[in-house]
């Protein structure tokens, strides 16, 4: 291969006439079919800036490590890239099915999917985006930059394959060290998530509909009665008058207001949807405001396109347009005025009912503002349009306060929404097979640069069982976001909903995760500020080992393992769930621990040895905490006797974490002598270290722990206690938590 001196180098491989050259930062080339296709491609609605794209780097001395093939026949770009057998795929974003990707096709067209089974090949969100473990643990990134209908084929071993309708660059990133650092260099391009408000990452109850403000006020009273932990109630569509966007119902919704100053005097947010139709009726302020100002979306003739979706006949806003996003974000900003605290944007694919393609035609006219791609039909704007949709609620909420972090949920999304919006995994249902797809898909969009997301916990079609939804509950109180969700016409779905046994499920589910607030806090942070994922596949903690390339029964979030238990009950067989599980964790050092909850419905937890992880007191809703709450500190030691590990905190809302206002502290513990000393090694930030009480948790395995107490800030001092009094503490707590097992396994059956 040539040697690459700092300009577009062209290479014979194949095609003749590819053009590659380094973007970005080290390790980083764009590929295109030819000098033409590179100097007419499309501007990247991907990159955070189009210019870093089209923008080669000096002083760059790697060449890539592996060359992709370009076939460019009549308009249709076909890239092929070998990678050497051994290596697994992943990404390729909101997708069902397998973790491990090999075999499968995905076709990126933005679809509404009710019901989506695990062969299902487009869902609501497009992410072009391959990630490539190779054999040795290294990892390569593969982004095909084109908003068009694409297919990913990954059908043959080590292949990645990419079809368009349109000439388009590739980027690929990489190989580096591991799948993070790709991740990272990921972010550097599009982007990393938006800093979520700290309540959002509490549990939110969902339900179309709550659909009267009594009722609302009612499930709101019932978490607090029932002491079940929540920060958030949403209102779906039915809290609209007739489904008309930024409208409430005058009888069943009269008084916002008062209805949100309610919810939040016992620490509730509120989040409302707004759907991408508009209902086309004069008279009606949203419609009139729009039409007069041009916003539509046009069919080839020139007006505006109708189409049916709730309100019946809708136009809907050409998000392409900056005028268009203005005027949104406008009607957003007034809306926020009613004490709404976070957006939902649904059916933003966007849908169309009555329609054989679920979505409007290809044919119609988007007047694209010129930095976006200018003036395009449909196809070709159909996959970022909830991505844009989902930009102009943010900056709407932005324009209504600067000094809150918006929270906006998108159902449709591209490879760079999470600049914008949160995302869940749409209409699934109430199944096992479900609960087992909703981990790797979740794990699958924090690989594709979005770490914000979760499934409707309990499946939104159909009706769960108690065991069903105590298990989705137990994992789901573990994924990045967190929200009960459930469709009108079945059975009522909250944590109560289903006996005695399993409300206690959800409440140790949930306090676990309260918990782990500000643990999962940091880890936001560290997405936001470095573009690291929240959850990643347990092989992250070890990508050479192999054997834990398909593992999707459980994930990481950072150091800390959550195994869920086995996802079809069998009387009797999760008891012997434990030993099993330790045969396939990673290798090195992993401590079980748990918080005197251990259920049969709950998954199993292990932090890695060598680290350290904070948690907070199980408050009833993230507004309860308070910086001198106690800390705690779970500590796994090393094989060296070591560990570290990190807290973030800060306001939990506005920017101020920007200009310096908040702590984060790196903690460290480390055995000499048999006298493991816990300390603090490093802080950033101007806040002052809160006077709080601090309680280290020393685990010893086997669920086993050694507890004291001092002052945060203090070096705190544990004397190992012998070799056979540690192992008769571990016995104990395996007596122990086996007895906790049988007990409640004989309650729940
Ligand atoms: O707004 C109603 C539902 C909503 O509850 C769900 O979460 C979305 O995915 N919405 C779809 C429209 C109805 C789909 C059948």
């Amino acid at each position: 291969m040539a040697g690459y001196e700092g300009k577009a180098v062209t290479s014979d491989v194949n095609s003749g006439t590819m053009i590659y050259e380094p973007i970005l930062e080290e390790g980083v080339f764009r590929f295109d079919c030819s000098a033409d296709d590179r100097n007419t491609a499309f501007p990247s609605l991907s990159f955070v800036n189009s210019k870093v794209r089209d923008t080669p780097i000096m002083g760059t001395h790697t060449v890539p490590s592996y060359l992709p093939t370009f076939e460019c026949v009549l308009g249709q770009q076909l890239v092929k890239i070998e990678l050497p057998p051994g290596t697994s795929f992943y990404g390729t974003g909101e997708v069902s099915g397998q973790l491990e990707r090999t075999g499968k096709r995905v076709f990126t067209w933005n679809t509404a999917a009710w019901g989506y089974g695990p062969g299902t090949t487009s869902l609501y969100q497009s992410h072009p985006w391959v990630l490539a473990v190779l054999p040795n643990g290294e990892a390569l990134g593969v982004l095909a930059d084109t908003t068009r209908r694409c297919e990913i084929d990954l059908q043959k071993e080590s292949t990645i394959q990419i079809i368009a309708l349109s000439s388009y660059p590739v980027i690929i990133f990489g190989p580096f060290t591991s799948p993070t650092d790709v991740l990272i260099s990921l972010s550097h391009a599009v982007g990393t998530m938006f800093m979520p408000p700290k309540w959002s990452l509490g549990y939110h109850q969902c339900r179309w509909s709550y659909d009267s403000d009594a009722r609302v006020r009612e499930i709101a009273r019932t978490f607090r009665e029932k002491g079940i932990p929540c920060d958030v109630i949403w209102m779906d569509i039915d809290y609209m008058d007739g489904f008309r966007c930024f409208t409430f119902d005058k009888e069943r919704f009269s008084d916002p207001k008062s209805l949100v100053k309610d919810l939040h005097l016992s620490g509730f947010k509120a989040i409302w949807m707004l759907d991408p139709g508009i209902k086309s009726e004069e008279g009606y302020f949203v419609y009139d405001s729009g039409s007069e100002r041009d916003v539509w979306i046009q069919t080839t003739e020139g007006r505006p396109f109708v189409g049916e979706v709730w309100p019946g006949p809708c136009v809907f806003p050409d998000f392409t347009q900056s005028k268009a996003r203005s005027w949104w974000a406008g009607l957003v900003k007034d809306f926020i005025a009613n004490g709404v605290d976070g957006i939902w944007n649904d059916m933003n694919e966007p849908t169309v009912f009555k329609a054989v393609t679920k979505t409007i035609p290809e044919s119609n006219v988007h007047r694209g503002d010129t930095e976006l791609g200018g003036c395009q039909n449909h196809s070709h704007y159909h996959n970022v349009y909830g991505m844009l949709m989902a930009r102009s609620t943010y900056e709407g909420m932005t324009l209504a306060n600067e000094n809150k972090r918006p929270f906006v949920l998108t159902r449709a999304g591209f490879i760079g929404s999470q600049r914008y919006a949160a995302t869940w995994t749409g209409d699934n249902l109430s199944t096992w097979e479900h609960l087992h797809m909703s981990i790797s898909m979740v794990l699958q969009l924090g690989l594709s640069g979005q770490p914000l997301s979760g499934p409707d916990i309990g499946g939104f079609g159909g009706n769960a069982t108690p065991r069903l939804f105590g298990r989705w509950m137990g994992v789901g109180s573990m994924f990045p976001f967190c929200r009960g969700h459930s469709e009108d016409d079945t059975k009522d779905h909250e944590p109560w909903s289903f006996g005695e046994e399993c409300e206690e499920v959800c409440r140790l589910a949930l306090k676990r995760r309260y918990r782990l607030i500000p643990h999962i806090y940091t880890l936001f942070y560290m997405a936001h500020t470095r573009g690291t994922p929240v959850a990643t596949p347990t092989f992250f903690a070890d990508p050479k080992d192999v054997r834990l390339r398909t593992h999707e029964n459980s994930f990481l979030l950072g150091p800390l393992l959550i195994y869920a238990r086995f996802f079809f009950f069998f009387f009797g067989y999760e008891l012997l769930g434990l030993d099993q599980l330790q045969q396939v964790l990673p290798k090195g050092i992993w401590l079980s621990f748990d918080f005197d909850d251990s259920h049969p419905d709950l998954p199993a937890l292990y932090l890695q040895g060598g680290s350290i992880i904070p948690l907070g007191p199980p408050h009833q809703h993230i507004g309860e905490a308070n910086p001198t709450d106690d800390l705690s500190l779970l500590v796994a030691l090393d094989e060296h006797g070591k560990a570290k590990g990190i807290l973030f905190e800060d306001d939990g809302d506005g920017y101020e974490f920007t200009k310096g206002g908040y702590l984060l502290t790196t903690y460290v513990a480390e055995v000499e002598s048999s006298v493991v000393t816990v300390r603090v090694s490093k802080t950033e930030g101007s806040w002052k270290r809160p006077t709080r009480r601090l309680h280290v948790q020393l685990l010893l395995g086997g669920g086993a722990m050694l507890d004291a107490w001092s002052t945060d800030g203090e070096i705190l001092q544990i004397v190992m206690p012998s070799d056979i009094e540690v192992h008769s503490l571990v016995s104990a707590s395996k007596k122990q938590y086996k007895i906790r097992m049988e007990l409640a396994s004989a309650r729940s059956s």
